[in-house]
C-alpha cells in the first residue's frame, strides 16, 4: 500500500470503483474513461510502480492477473471473439498511473498497431 497512490486507495475502498473481480492478489474494475465497450483494469494488490519494477518474487501477481483476465473475459462475454491485454510502461509507453496495471480491452474490433 502506497498512501499517495490512487489505485492503492481503490483497492482499499477509500475511492469508489466499479469492481468486476477480486481475489487475494488481484483487483479489477471498469476504467473510468473506457476506450472500448469493455475496458477493465487489472491491478496487483501489492504496490508495484510499473512493469520495470517487477521482480521475480512478484511473478505470482502477473500469473494471477492473467488467470483473472480469463475469468473476466468469460464473465463479460468477450472470450470467444477475443480481446487485448495491454500494459503501458513509463512516459513514452503512455503510463499515467504509477501502480502496475493491465488494460483488458474488448467488445469491438481493435486496431493494430496502437497509436
Ligand atoms: P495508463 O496505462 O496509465 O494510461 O492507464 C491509466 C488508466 O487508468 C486510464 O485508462 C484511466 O482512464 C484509468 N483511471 C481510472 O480508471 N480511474 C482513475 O481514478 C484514474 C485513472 I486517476
Amino acid at each position: 500500500m502506497s498512501t499517495d497512490c490512487i489505485f492503492c486507495k481503490i483497492i482499499e475502498g477509500q475511492i469508489p470503483s466499479k469492481k468486476v473481480y477480486e481475489d487475494d492478489m488481484v483487483y479489477a474494475f471498469h476504467d473510468i474513461s473506457p476506450a472500448a465497450p469493455v475496458h477493465i483494469l487489472l491491478i496487483p494488490k501489492k504496490h508495484i510502480s510499473s512493469a520495470m519494477e517487477l521482480e521475480l518474487a512478484d511473478m505470482e501477481y502477473v500469473k494471477q492477473i492473467h488467470l483473472a483476465a480469463q475469468k473476466i473475459a468469460k464473465q463479460l462475454g468477450i472470450d470467444e471473439k477475443g480481446f487485448r491485454i495491454v500494459n503501458n510502461c513509463g512516459k513514452d509507453g503512455g503510463q499515467t498511473v504509477s501502480h502496475l496495471h493491465y488494460h483488458l480491452l474488448g467488445g469491438r474490433n481493435l486496431n493494430w498497431p496502437p497509436g
